[in-house]
């Protein structure tokens, strides 16, 4: 299993982050509990030292399985489905050049609440072809980065909640490096099965965010992780299963619990 935890290079009013900032520290921190990866919340390419950040990657022998970007939502306002074109048209040149950074690490790009919300019923079906056309647009350009939709709960968008919409999303752009990240703490919420809808997901899955059912770390909620586990081991899943969880009771304990769960439920 390849566990990994997400760190954001900026501070960020985002809760469920068990780590921002101080990436020196912090990155030998993760590698020295045992994780073999740190996802990285990025809010712009442009805040950071890539070199510097490289540096401490390697140095730790992590790999950076993903680069979350939903803080240019969360603290500038951008979104892909906005009715204002020019907000679309910086949302889609953020993601081109997180896309730039992912190719160098190799990792997935997520595509989270900088999808944006439709804020009423009728608004949905104009959102969603909006949505579609952006992600041709990102996705098109940058043919070997993978992309990664998540489906979220609707107390934070309603934009595409479940796994079925986020499947047939997927379908709609229709290309090969486009497809899902499942988050567990959204499944609990929107899914009926969380087990299943991961087996349905199956090869579109490329990426997984674990959390409890509260957002703790796994093993401080009520959600069935050995269910889960064995729905992965059925699709074959070997891409990172990456902590997004809430830094309770403090960061390092949450972090080092995940790894202490999860270890038990695969030994
Ligand atoms: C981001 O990965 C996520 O899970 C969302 O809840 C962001 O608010
Ligand atoms: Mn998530």
């Amino acid at each position: 299993m390849n566990l990994s935890i997400v760190l954001s290079t900026q501070p960020a009013s985002f809760s469920a982050l068990a780590y921002q900032g101080k990436l020196k520290e912090n990155i030998a921190k993760i590698a020295e509990l045992g994780y073999a990866g740190v996802e990285l919340a990025v809010r712009d390419p442009s805040l950071l030292d890539l070199k510097a950040l490289e540096a401490v990657v390697n140095t730790n022998n992590l790999v950076v399985p993903a680069i979350g970007t939903g803080q240019a939502y969360g603290e500038e306002g951008l979104s892909l489905t906005s009715t204002d074109q020019s907000i679309r048209d910086r949302a889609i040149e953020r993601l081109h050049s997180q896309a730039v950074l992912a190719a160098g690490f190799k990792a997935v790009v997520i595509l989270g609440l900088i999808r944006g919300r439709a804020g009423s019923p009728e608004a949905e079906d104009p959102a969603h072809d909006l949505l579609v056309e952006a992600i041709k647009v990102v996705a098109g350009k940058a043919t070997q980065v993978k992309f990664a939709l998540e489906p979220i709960n609707r107390y934070e968008t309603d934009l595409i909640n479940t796994v079925v919409a986020g499947l047939s999303l997927v379908d709609k752009v229709g290309l090969d490096n486009f497809g899902l990240l499942l988050d567990t703490f959204h499944m609990n919420i929107e899914e009926k099965d969380i087990a299943a809808s991961i087996k349905d997901a199956g090869d579109r899955m490329f990426h997984l965010h674990i959390a409890d059912s509260n957002r703790w770390y796994p093993g401080g909620g009520h959600t069935d992780f050995a269910a889960i586990v064995e729905a992965l081991d059925r699709i074959d899943y070997k891409a990172f299963i990456s902590a997004e969880i809430m830094p309770l009771p403090d960061s390092d304990t949450a972090a080092a619990k995940t790894i202490e769960f999860m270890r038990s439920i695969t030994a």
